[in-house]
């Protein structure tokens, strides 16, 4: 037998490019080669927001406020980046990553429908619009509402702005140039006649170095002290300008009358070869197309209507979830911060840029490397391409050992959302390789087609190699999460953050000894996959090497020799364990002699409170890591611990419930516990959809293999199918959003939110789409 050989080398340097070609070569994102996705709305952190595939880009953004918030308080009025303490329902219901989107938001006095369109002509990239339409909702005819939209640049691009004129219908022109665009215009033009609405602007140019900061604070302090009166007079001449906005203000906005102006980017070298300009109602026309070819595509590819209670609304339902996937599609430069374990001050990661989606615009808004794999799931059923660039933006990463960050954070934008404790980024640290569920999609259905060339196997295997270096367990065929720590003493169960899992319940004590089944599982398939591309390219010593290896941990006699725990009747974990632990309230310090008076602060430390328990073992805790052999599809189709899984799926007492699979069972000594004073359970019990994904993926795996227990799947399949639609489903009619996570006992969305992230899967689970 052939087997992998796992050596563990020094891995010195945290920041060296590793030494392969590059999947991204320079021009690659340029409006040269790539034109169709050069604009797009890549700042997915705004409510709206634009730019392009540009280290440096021009960036634009929308703002609003009404004056009616700002008097009632000074925070929180103004509306910028998504936040969900603005409590906004807002998203896309049609975005198709590459021509148009159209995005709903719904403040509490207005509500915006902001339509974006791109033509591409010329060398540039092309033009595009952005319609802006505010329905003013006050019954308050007197509440002002104030919209603005800007233009950002590095260095300074305004070479020329058209003076105001009320008469005139092309409110504001600007002419710009950067390296990037070379010359354009910009043209502000109102839809509305300005006698319908009595209409107040304001444009203003300067100098600034971060939007996100100074902007911010520019308009509010101005907005904030003199309200009416806006325009500061800067004279043009007197400092180089890169950043421009406007303001338009609805002193009297009438109850439900639409106010409407467009934003209108004209590229010099689209000069010759466009037709018209894109507004007025050739602009209504063109979106009217581009929905109805949405429409016919989406249907092709999902095939909602043949489904069973699908009606008008689980359609729009399912249509929104994926745009607002798409719509969170970013564009990221800079550095990451990366360390090696206990390295004091960190090293700047090479520049890189990242097209990538976002797990939830509002709350992460950048790349995570495991979400990423799920994402694109769906991504890759409507765009193979845009899978493709991200697939290979992220392997681009790779350093010298073959790492990948687990979050990654560029650019001043991304890092002014992270909590400094979490920026830095651990050389040490996996994550799930869900790469691997992204290709082994593509290799089903593009068995003929060269989607992966050489380059890209070799960075995959470099990956996969790193994982087989650094995550191997102390005994053959067994692999061992890193980075838990194991003298921690605040924690009830030390955390296992690049499990993806976070506090899903391992080991309690960490030790070199332990196994984690998770991983194991994503190796086997890791590996698979790997044997699978080099049968592309013909290379038989390396497919014959890594499927060997896959047959090894594919073998489920090993596997339960590992893994399956007679006494618990389950998969497990193994490692040095107890159940018997205990948070317990102790003084911190000695009482202080002066003030007996004074009570002494305590706080909560971990006990444990029968040694004697404590020996190596499997770990008793039923929930998602347990069902692992079953999400990969390791587990024979005759194997009698299929029908014990299966069994223990439908028990309300353990994982089931009406609204999905829980993370945690109920029966789990962790179930529903803080993991900290300060940290409540988070994948102890709530129902995550990536999982559920995952095992309604298999259950059909498993219902269409010939077996004994191929009924039972299918039996349960199709309930768990119906649970999780009908709440996801109901939960959005209900909040406008989908969410991180929901609550096991009512159902209720919970965590981040909206979380188009994997919880987008939904609409692969309408479709029942999963591995063919
Ligand atoms: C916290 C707070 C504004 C946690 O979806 C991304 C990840 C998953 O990969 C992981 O499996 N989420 C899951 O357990 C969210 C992680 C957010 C960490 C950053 C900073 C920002 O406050």
């Amino acid at each position: 037998i052939i087997t992998i050989i796992h050596y563990r080398n020094q891995y010195e340097y945290t920041n060296i490019p590793v030494k392969l070609p590059k999947l991204i070569n320079i021009n690659d994102t340029t409006p040269k080669l790539s034109p169709q996705r050069f604009w797009g709305t890549y700042r997915s952190n705004l409510y709206f927001g634009i730019k392009h595939r540009s280290a440096r880009s021009l960036s634009g953004g929308l703002m609003w406020f009404d004056y009616n918030k700002l008097q009632q308080s000074n925070d929180r009025f103004l509306r910028h980046w998504c936040d969900q303490n603005d409590h906004l329902k807002y998203g896309w219901t049609y975005h198709d990553g590459e021509t148009f989107g159209i995005e709903q938001i719904y403040d509490d006095n207005l509500h915006l429908n902001v339509q974006w369109l791109k033509q591409i002509n010329g060398e540039h990239g092309g033009d595009w619009t952005t319609r802006i339409n505010v329905t003013p909702q006050s019954q308050n005819r007197t509440i002002p509402i104030s919209l603005f939209f800007y233009f950002h640049h590095d260095l300074p691009w305004i070479d020329e702005i058209s003076s105001i004129s009320d008469e005139s219908p092309d409110l504001i022109t600007i002419r710009g140039q950067t390296n990037e665009l070379d010359g354009f215009t910009i043209k502000i033009k109102l839809n509305t006649q300005t006698n319908q609405i009595i209409t107040r602007t304001l444009t203003d140019i300067f100098q600034l170095d971060k939007i996100h900061e100074n902007l911010l604070t520019k308009l509010t302090t101005n907005s904030y002290e003199q309200p009416y009166i806006l325009l500061i007079d800067q004279s043009f001449k007197d400092f180089e300008h890169n950043t421009f906005f406007i303001q338009l203000t609805l002193k009297q906005p009438l109850v439900n009358e639409i106010f409407s102006f467009d934003i209108i980017y004209q590229s010099d070298s689209s000069n010759n070869e466009r037709q018209q300009d894109l507004t007025g109602y050739y602009f209504n026309e063109e979106i009217n197309r581009l929905q109805k070819q949405f429409d016919e595509r989406f249907e092709n590819i999902f095939q909602l209507k043949t489904k069973q209670n699908m009606d008008i609304k689980k359609i729009h339902f399912a249509k929104s979830i994926l745009s607002n996937l798409i719509g969170g599609i970013s564009y990221f430069t800079g550095k990451s911060l990366v360390a090696k374990q206990n390295q004091k001050i960190p090293d700047e990661y090479w520049t890189t840029s990242l097209y990538t989606a976002v797990p939830s615009r509002s709350f992460f808004p950048r790349g995570f490397l495991w979400d990423e794999g799920f994402h694109n799931l769906l991504i890759a059923r409507w765009n193979k391409n845009i899978t493709m660039e991200i697939l290979s933006h992220w392997f681009d990463m790779l350093n010298d050992n073959g790492w990948i960050p687990r979050e990654v954070i560029l650019g001043d934008e991304a890092r002014a959302r992270v909590p400094n404790e979490f920026i830095v980024q651990y050389t040490n640290n996996a994550n799930p390789p869900t790469f691997f569920l992204t290709i082994e999609y593509l290799l089903k259905t593009n068995s003929n087609n060269h989607l992966f060339n050489l380059s890209f196997i070799q960075r995959l295997e470099k990956w996969y190699q790193w994982y087989n270096h650094t995550q191997y367990g102390s005994q053959p065929l067994t692999y061992r999460w890193r980075g838990r720590n194991s003298s921690s003493i605040y924690e009830l169960n030390p955390k296992t953050l690049t499990s993806g899992l976070d506090d899903y319940p391992r080991a309690s004590h960490p030790t070199d000894l332990e196994r984690h089944l998770d991983l194991r599982c994503w190796m086997t398939l890791a590996s698979t996959i790997i044997g699978k591309l080099y049968t592309i390219i013909n290379n038989n010593e390396q497919t014959n090497k890594y499927l060997n290896y896959a047959q090894l941990l594919l073998n489920n006699e090993q596997l339960d020799q590992l893994h399956w725990s007679e006494q618990y009747g389950m998969y497990a974990d193994y490692g040095l364990h107890t159940d018997y632990v205990q948070l317990q309230r102790v003084p911190i310090g000695k009482p202080n002699p002066q003030q007996p008076q004074q009570p002494q602060p305590t706080h909560l430390i971990r006990q444990v409170i029968r040694q004697s328990d404590l020996n190596l073992k499997y770990v008793k805790h039923f929930g998602y890591v347990s069902l692992f052999p079953l999400m990969i599809r390791i587990l024979n189709p005759q194997s009698s611990k299929l029908e014990k899984i299966l069994d223990d799926l439908q028990n309300p007492n353990l994982l089931w419930t009406q609204y999905g699979l829980r993370s945690l069972a109920q029966t789990s000594s962790l179930y529903g516990i803080r993991n900290t004073e300060h940290d409540p359970p988070y994948w102890r019990g709530a129902i995550w959809i990536n999982m559920n994904y995952m095992i309604l993926s298999a259950l059909q795996h498993y219902a269409k293999t010939p077996g004994p227990y191929s009924d039972k799947a299918r039996q349960i399949y199709g309930q768990l199918r119906t649970n999780l639609i009908t709440n996801m489903f109901r939960v959005y009619e209900k909040t406008g959003h989908i969410w991180e996570q929901y609550d096991d006992k009512t159902g209720h969305g919970q965590g981040s939110h909206p979380f188009t992230g994997w919880s987008s899967l939904i609409v692969l689970i309408m479709s029942e789409l999963y591995d063919e």
